[in-house]
């Protein structure tokens, strides 16, 4: 328990002028929830769409029932068999999942307390209520209508896509953008995806050569390697030229070695690193996926697996002029994450992500994050697939960081460090916004 001390000492050691100095822990842990609570949110990655996007925009009662995270709890239960799941309609295959998750059982793990939360902050009585009265809800409101209530609700400012040039559907939509439809919605950013190239090089290359990029010599040849490289440069600027993404980014598996006498580390040496620093975009890695460990769950089959952090420490160091936006998905490797993040001013941590986005691990996380880091990375996205997922992911882990930094900031406290609110809104708006704009050299208004 700090003891209380006047302005005046509190000014004269830290020989600053008299701001509105907080005065007790008590007083200070409101100001930091306050803080918390109200910072508008840039959500640096997400799998949401606008509504220009169409079918790819996700949103509503079966897209959230039907959410990955949910069906593999669902089928948890050996009891259904995935061939008759999959057989099912998707209102179908919600009604089981609620009926499982919702009724059978008490809603406790993160992604249904989550569904929980929207109903609640949707202002849905959530006592005994049925997923007829959420469907209701949906077919009442627009999609225009939900996208400003959701980020309302969530307090989100800036919501940052994936997109995938070598998506047939999504691709589509972009050659077909005659009237930039799809960047109308300035609240929705692009990032540049980049897995099918880096990770599935045999069949981007048919997808490429069909395109009428000549891509499909021997790499092996140097003349037909220097054609290639020129011709995914051209591929690659052609699509920053017209998304204009944020930044370029790529989940690689758990096996991702850098450098490694492979085509990966070919393509990004090659390739990709040149291209960003061309155009000055920051490269996303996100490392540790172990994809379809079981691929009767679809999209719900992936895992993950420790990986080889040194591969991050290679990238910073060896590119130097390159900076790299960096998550990993296994717990075992945060802290060494945290450690080289600590050697590397091109490296800037970003998110707990996926298995890791659950109230325990998060504040773990960012407290470790914080005792080395400082408020110096970012300290959380989404990762939403629908749309109204804003409101309870970004609920969730607010309150979660706001205990991360109550204690951290009350050890600072009890050593007569002063503090005013203004000096918490300052490090809370760069841990939720400032720090990734800053980083990425963008200005969140261009
Ligand atoms: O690679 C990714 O962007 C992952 O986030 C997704 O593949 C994953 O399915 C997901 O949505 C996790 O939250
Ligand atoms: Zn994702």
């Amino acid at each position: 328990m700090c003891t209380r001390y006047n302005t005046t000492t509190r000014a004269k050691y830290k020989g600053v002028t008299l701001g509105t100095f907080i005065q007790s822990s008590e007083q200070l842990s409101q100001a930091i929830a306050a803080q918390v609570a109200s910072v508008s949110i840039t959500d640096i990655h997400t799998h949401l769409f606008p509504q220009a996007f169409g079918e790819l925009m996700s949103s509503g009662a079966d897209d959230l029932i039907n959410y990955h995270y949910l069906v593999a709890e669902a089928l948890l239960d050996n009891r259904i068999s995935k061939e008759y799941f999959w057989s099912l309609e998707n209102s179908e295959r919600a009604d089981l999942i609620w009926q499982r998750l919702f009724v059978d059982q008490r809603p406790i793990s993160e992604a249904t307390r989550g569904i929980v939360t929207v109903l609640n902050r949707l202002g849905l009585a959530t006592k005994d209520i049925k997923l007829s009265e959420l469907r209701e809800y949906f077919e009442e409101t627009s999609k225009e209508q939900m996208i400003d209530t959701t980020l309302s609700l969530a307090n989100v400012r800036d919501v940052v896509m994936t997109n995938d040039p070598l998506d047939e559907v999504e691709s589509h939509l972009w050659i077909n953008d005659k009237f930039r439809q799809l960047t109308s919605d300035k609240r929705f950013h692009r990032a540049l995806r980049l897995d099918q190239i880096l990770n599935d090089w045999e069949n981007s290359k048919v997808k490429l050569v069909n395109r009428g990029y000549q891509v499909d010599g021997d790499l092996d040849t140097p003349n037909q390697r220097t054609l290639a490289v020129e011709e995914l440069s051209r591929f690659l600027t052609e699509w920053i030229t017209r998304m204009d993404p944020l930044y370029l980014a790529a989940s690689v598996p758990s096996t991702f070695t850098y450098p490694a006498s492979d085509l990966q580390t070919f393509l990004l040496d090659e390739v990709v690193m040149p291209v960003a620093r061309r155009h000055n975009l920051t490269i996303a890695i996100m490392a540790g996926t172990k994809r379809q460990i079981n691929p009767d769950l679809k999209l719900a089959g992936d895992s993950v697996a420790s990986t080889d952090v040194g591969a991050v420490e290679n990238l910073a160091r060896n590119n130097p002029n390159n900076r790299f936006l960096v998550t990993l998905l296994s717990l075992e490797d945060q802290h060494r994450l945290t450690v080289v993040a600590r050697k590397f001013s091109n490296i800037m941590i970003f998110g707990c992500w996926w298995f890791l986005n659950t109230p325990s691990l998060i504040e773990k996380i960012t407290t470790m994050r914080l005792e080395l880091l400082g408020p110096n990375f970012i300290a959380q996205h989404s990762d939403a697939r629908v749309l109204e997922q804003l409101i309870y992911k970004w609920s969730h882990s607010r309150a979660t960081i706001t205990k991360a930094l109550q204690s951290q900031y009350s050890l600072l406290f009890d050593e007569n460090w002063a503090i005013t609110e203004g000096d918490i809104e300052k490090d809370v708006t760069a841990l939720f916004r400032g720090n990734f704009w800053n980083f990425i050299k963008r200005d969140p208004k261009s």
